[in-house]
């Protein structure tokens, strides 16, 4: 399968707050890197499309991505380009959902979380990666139409990652959502019903958020319980869906520690409840932050289950477009990466 990818995705590298004191962020610019260099020997590697600013307004409030656009130049303008922008203020229950005038206010407003910050590459690198997702999307829904026999596929190597921004919100690392994006564009090119899995260890509470009215996208998440774990505040089983959108989300949170067995039957439940909503496309967030050396989780996959978590998701056999969001273990990053796809490719 083709991988879409661009090195100017590289340029961002956020601040995080964490343990207290404010240090660069884990989701680093390195990822990619080993990423690309690990996939360019067995893959094309195709430079993503110009970024679709409309497509992202179907996923996103215009001036949230307006926001972003211009969030870096406006605190420079403020003096403050010595490091970068955060949000301090949050509008939490009891406060007021107003839109400051203010940057710092806007912060808080546009954000959820003190874990990622925008910098002077921000806004192009999370524009360029949107644009991956678009491209992988538009590559599957193109070779669905001249479809000989087998389900194509196209993996978006997106970095920053998409699944925590909600329709107005960045954080855990995310600015724009890539794998709604992809998933709108499927829509937009007319693909009937797409449904997107979420196999990252942290819940896609902006996934979610975004298609939570909807009965066109349906939403399925595995991750760590939001009781013990980030993002804290969404991923719980009750959690179905609303309006048009009731019975299209499930999530599937399971405990701290989990480890192969019982994660593979997990995902094999999400399978059977795709499969139940007779999507055309399928849309995946592949997170592989589920690895056992990964440093800032907790589950316990070994580098020798991605093949067969990749080779697992063919068994749906949908025109399918991979979107990577975390996975920390810079080491083996690649590895697991490389080892889903093939275990993908190697089907049929
Ligand atoms: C895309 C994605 O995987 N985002 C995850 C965002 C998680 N951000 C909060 C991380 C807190 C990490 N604390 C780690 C302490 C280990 N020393
Ligand atoms: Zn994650």
């Amino acid at each position: 399968m083709d991988v879409v990818y661009s090195p100017s995705q590289t340029l961002h590298h956020a601040l995080e707050l964490d343990g207290g004191q404010l240090v660069l962020s884990w989701e680093s610019p390195i990822r990619a890197v080993r990423i690309a260099e690990r996939l360019a020997d067995s893959h094309a590697i195709v430079e993503p499309d110009r970024f679709d600013r409309e497509l992202a307004e179907q996923i996103h409030d215009r001036d949230y991505v307006e926001f972003l656009r211009t969030c870096w130049d406006r605190w420079v303008a403020e003096g403050r380009g010595a490091t970068q922008a955060m949000g301090f203020t949050w509008p939490a229950t009891g406060l007021r959902d107003v839109r400051p005038d203010s940057l710092d206010g806007q912060l808080g407003y546009y954000s959820f979380a003190a874990d990622c910050s925008v910098g002077p590459d921000t806004w192009n690198s999370a524009a360029v990666s949107a644009a991956a997702a678009h491209t992988a999307a538009r590559l599957v829904a193109e070779r669905t139409e001249r479809r000989s026999d087998q389900s194509p596929a196209a993996f978006a190597l997106c970095r920053p990652p998409g699944h925590h921004a909600g329709p107005r919100q960045f954080g855990g690392y995310c600015y724009l959502n890539n794998a709604a994006i992809a998933a709108q564009a499927l829509r937009n090119r007319g693909l009937g019903r797409v449904a997107v899995l979420d196999i990252d260890y942290h819940h896609g509470n902006g996934t979610q958020s975004i298609f939570y009215r909807r009965a066109d996208v349906a939403f399925c998440s595995i991750h760590a319980d939001p009781l013990q774990e980030y993002p804290y505040f969404a991923g719980f089983a009750d959690e179905t869906g609303e309006d048009d959108g009731v019975g299209h989300t499930l999530n599937l949170p399971l405990p701290l520690g989990t480890g192969p067995s019982e994660w593979m039957a997990t995902l094999d439940r999400a399978l059977g409840w795709v499969r139940d909503h007779e999507p055309e496309a399928l849309v995946v967030s592949v997170g592989v932050d589920t690895f056992e050396n990964d440093p800032i989780s907790t589950f316990k996959l070994p580098t020798a289950v991605y093949p067969t978590i990749g080779t697992r998701l063919t068994s749906l056999d949908l025109p399918t477009v991979l979107v990577m969001e975390g996975g920390y273990a810079t080491e083996e990053l690649a590895d697991n990466v490389a080892g889903l796809l093939q275990g993908f490719e190697s089907f049929g």
